[in-house]
């Protein structure tokens, strides 16, 4: 006998999971969330190392469906610090009283579909069992650290944290030596805020960044009564635009002269937001001519910041184009680097080999002795969360070793052979990469609870993707994916990240609104691609 029994189970207390239990609870479900963390808000919960913030503007990164719920909250700027987004999350909590089925600081290891019955069993770390129809999982895109990554970590002798990982209560780095591995969105975040403090600061480069300086006005009672206002345009807009944001691509390239398309990137780099990239236009995914001529107007907002031959070489990429990965906002990281107490270290053909316990060390055998050592190393993204829960279908097969030889899914909200398991943020749905998350994470999540809705109403128990259904996603996605520059980067984005992973564009790239007609469609001709019984 399971200790829990539930008709739905949700894992994950984050901007997914907390809109699902909600959704669900609303049908009158029997269900309950489940969340490692003490406390809601998933990556918000987790991410709050020094300078965690939002890149995208806060009054469209929010939940859309109950307009007394967005006007609840008042933003203090538009690309507020996690602080505020985690308590912003507690007031969806506690506005949608959730709280009461959540159940915190608790870990699922392993979920097993059972044939007979056409239920999953899922087992906690603290031992609990819980049987339940659905199998829900809100785990996020990236909440899975690349955390343990180089021999000798753990003899190091001070202080060593992965961003994702970062102490409650903070971490004293005033006039120490401090190594920061990493400068994706996260360690550009960090190293632009710690450099001030810090006694002195290395940080490791492997691969530079294209940079977007980000302006961050402060919201007074104008601009928060002026983006309200904005609602239904959001909610009209939001879920259909290419990336979920509130712009998108409006000029074909071609359709415009040299001095109009330079006019065009020049009013999207002021924006100072994700503009240029998500907005500017869309051949910079497509075109290589295109993508290298809008990589080069950047690089040249770099240098003359930059000024400087030796940190433009290091710092300004030129070996794969602008916005083919995660384009990060930042706040005078560049000239971070101007500073005495700053050094840049190359360590692309001069890799890190392992941690000593005084520091961080070279192949060419240099050592770097530090206090403190920031992991900004990233996630293994989309798959990973799930792939760390021993999660088995169908016959005992598992998703881990499923997903090591081939990562598919079902436009990414269920996987064939895992019947009953519907997922959020997971590949081949838009998440993350190219998106809005809430954008996303809504959509994803309304889809969900409208098939449960059907499935109920229909008197079905089981629902699963076919084979040829998935196939069919598969590889639409793929021809996509192979068309888009994104493919020929490596990043997380094409999971290049993760040794051993196998490649593929994680995220859908068709485009949101794309994405979300043709869910809604085949939820509209009965699920088509899915088999219910
Ligand atoms: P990212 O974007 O995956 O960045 C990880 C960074 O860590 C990146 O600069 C990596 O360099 C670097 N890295 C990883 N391993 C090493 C080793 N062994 N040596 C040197 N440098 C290394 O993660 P973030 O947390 O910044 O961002 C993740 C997402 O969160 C972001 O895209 C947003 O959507 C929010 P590399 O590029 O691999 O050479």
């Amino acid at each position: 006998m399971a200790d829990t029994t539930l008709d739905a189970m949700v894992i994950g207390a984050g901007v997914a999971g907390l809109y699902e239990l909600h959704q669900l609870r609303e049908q009158g479900l029997r269900v309950r969330a489940y969340d490692t963390a003490s406390g809601v808000g998933g990556t918000w919960y987790w991410n709050r190392y020094p300078g965690a913030k939002f890149d995208s503007e806060a009054y469209i990164y929010q939940y859309l469906f109950d307009e007394d719920l967005y006007n609840g909250w008042s933003w203090s700027q538009r690309f507020p610090g996690q602080a505020e987004i985690e308590q912003w999350l507690n007031y969806v909590a506690d506005a949608l009283d959730l709280r009461r089925d959540i159940s915190f600081n608790t870990t699922i290891e392993r979920a097993e579909f059972d044939e007979d019955t056409n239920r999953w069993t899922v087992t906690t770390d603290s031992g609990e069992t819980i049987d339940t129809q659905y199998l829900i999982t809100c785990c996020g895109m990236l909440s899975a650290p690349m955390s343990d990554m180089f021999p000798g970590q753990q003899d190091f002798a001070g202080q060593i944290f992965h961003t994702a990982r970062w102490p409650r209560d903070g971490v004293d780095l005033a006039g120490k030596r401090v190594g920061v591995i990493g400068n994706g969105a996260t360690g550009i975040q960090v190293i632009q805020t710690i450099a001030d403090e810090v006694g002195h600061l290395d940080v490791f480069i492997r691969t530079p960044q294209y940079a977007l300086p980000m302006k961050n006005p402060s919201y007074g009672p104008d601009e928060v009564a002026w983006y309200k206002s904005r609602l239904p345009e959001f909610q009209q807009n939001l879920p259909n635009t290419f990336t979920g944001f509130e712009y998108d691509f409006t000029d074909a390239w071609d359709d415009l002269t040299p001095e109009q398309r330079l006019a065009r990137l020049e009013d999207d780099y002021e924006n100072g937001s994700l503009k240029l990239w998500l907005a500017s236009f869309a051949e910079l995914f497509s075109d290589e001519e295109v993508s290298e001529e809008i990589s080069e107007f950047v690089r040249q907002k770099m240098r003359a910041r930059l000024q400087d031959p030796e940190l433009e070489e290091l710092l300004i990429p030129t070996d794969y184009g602008f916005g083919t990965h995660r384009v990060p906002l930042e706040t005078n990281f560049l000239e971070v680097f101007h500073r005495d107490n700053v050094d840049a270290v190359p360590v692309k053909n001069n890799p890190i080999t392992r941690i000593a316990p005084e520091g961080i060390v070279l192949a060419d055998g240099t050592v770097y002795e530090l206090d403190v050592i920031v992991m900004a190393t990233g996630f293994d993204a989309g798959t990973g969360a799930l792939t760390r829960i021993d999660i088995r279908g169908r016959g005992g097969r598992s998703l881990a070793e499923d997903w090591g030889r081939d990562i598919r899914t079902t436009m990414g909200l269920m996987v064939h052979g895992y019947p009953n398991m519907l997922t959020t943020a997971v590949p081949l749905a838009p998440s993350a990469a190219l998106c809005n998350m809430t954008t996303c994470l809504q959509q994803q999540t309304e889809w969900i609870a409208d098939a449960i809705a059907y499935m109920r109403a229909h008197d079905k128990t089981v629902i699963e993707p076919t084979e040829e259904g998935e196939e069919a996603w598969v590889a639409h996605h793929d021809e996509l994916a192979d068309a888009n520059l994104i493919s020929k980067t490596n990043s997380w984005y094409t999971g290049s990240n993760v040794p051993g992973k196998p490649r593929r564009v994680l995220s859908y790239v068709g485009g949101v609104g794309a994405y979300r007609a043709a869910t809604l469609e085949a939820a509209a001709a009965g699920y088509k691609g899915f088999a219910l019984s």
